[in-house]
């Protein structure tokens, strides 16, 4: 990679904040400086980066004077108002939240899918939701073997979808269920995490629909470029700590054998397949944490329909789903020579 860049990572103290940190210690990005900023409230507060404890000052206009790239995962209405001064201070902004997903002036990257886009940035590049990363992730090869028409999807994401906070009311929770206590009032989801799958991430939609279900709809279609495509979502909260798995069903305009989905997925950047359900072998959460591929298996023909098929992805939301795809943007970014020098 080229030359070495100066790097702000905003909302610094937050789950995918942490993840953003590590990644930037673990790969060879290329790193001239970086700080770390966050609300207020976290300002003051420190973080361990390569053996050296830094700073989390907050977040100002003059504090990005001389950044190239932000890296910013904060609420939405913190995006909004913080990502254009950013960017208009001469930043190129990756950021995680929705604030900007479905702006037509701003690109939504998947680097293993739609990296050509990242050159039509203004200053502001968006990174989709995790459910939807994993999906395309996994559904780009098929695609382009054998075009998408409709798929049909229903998550299993992990807690920790929903931050710090998310991870801890899991925790608190079963706690209270192993000691035989009563289960603590739930703050972070709508009922008890623990004993619950919970058919509801998000607030709902006059459609019947979640917020985080259409996320799934729209970003999708932007990310493959294709409008045609249908999908079908639903979105479940499951007590488990980390990574989402999603059962995928996919309608392609052609049929498509097993064995070459298999062959399309083995070859794909970013997907690592693991179909041997013989032996037992298929996706599961506890082995993707920490990984940045998506994992694809059970993989099958629907038994009706010789151009619709069933597969199993799993991956880590904190890291592909969020962290590891805006460091890929960012080194895209600099690979490209689409940032200030
Ligand atoms: O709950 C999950 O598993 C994913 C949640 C994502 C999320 C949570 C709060 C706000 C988002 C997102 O990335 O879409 C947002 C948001 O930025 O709208």
């Amino acid at each position: 990679m080229s030359a070495e860049v100066h790097v702000a990572v905003v909302g610094a103290s937050g789950a995918v904040g942490d993840r953003m940190i590590q990644l930037l210690e673990q790969r060879a990005f290329p790193l001239k400086s970086v700080k770390f900023l966050a609300s207020e409230r976290s300002a003051g507060k420190t973080i361990r980066f390569r053996g050296e404890e830094c700073p989390i000052t907050p977040i100002t206009e003059s504090a990005f004077r001389g950044v190239q790239i932000v890296l910013s995962s904060t609420p939405g209405p913190i995006s909004k108002e913080w990502s254009p001064i950013a960017a208009r201070a001469g930043a190129v902004v990756v950021d995680n939240s929705s604030a900007f997903r479905m702006d037509p002036d701003v690109p939504l990257v998947v680097p293993e899918v739609n990296p050509h886009h990242i050159a039509r940035h203004k200053g502001i590049i968006a990174n989709p939701n995790c459910s939807t990363i994993q999906m395309v992730v996994a559904l780009k090869p098929l695609h382009d073997a054998a075009r998408v028409k409709r798929v049909i999807v229903s998550t299993y994401q992990s807690v920790s979808g929903a931050g710090m906070k998310g991870i801890h009311e899991l925790e608190t929770q079963s706690a209270a269920t192993v000691r035989g206590e009563a289960i603590p009032v739930p703050e972070k989801f709508p009922h008890p995490i623990i004993g619950n799958c919970l058919p509801q991430i998000d607030d709902f939609l006059p459609s019947g629909y979640t917020k985080e279900e259409m996320k799934m709809v729209h970003e999708t279609r932007k990310i493959m470029g294709d409008d045609t495509i249908d999908v079908s979502p639903t979105c479940v909260r499951v007590p488990v700590p980390f990574c989402h798995s999603e059962s995928i069903s996919v309608e392609f305009e052609r049929a498509i054998s097993v064995e070459e989905a298999r062959s399309l997925l083995a070859n794909a950047p970013g997907v690592t397949l693991v179909d041997d359900p013989a032996h037992k072998k298929y996706p599961l959460a506890t082995d993707a944490v920490g990984r940045d591929d998506v994992f694809v298996g059970r993989i099958r023909q629907d038994l009706s329909n010789p151009r619709v098929l069933l597969f199993w992805c799993v991956s880590d939301n904190l890291r592909k789903g969020a962290a590891t795809n805006a460091v890929q943007i960012a080194e895209e970014l600099i690979k490209q020579n689409l940032i200030r020098s």
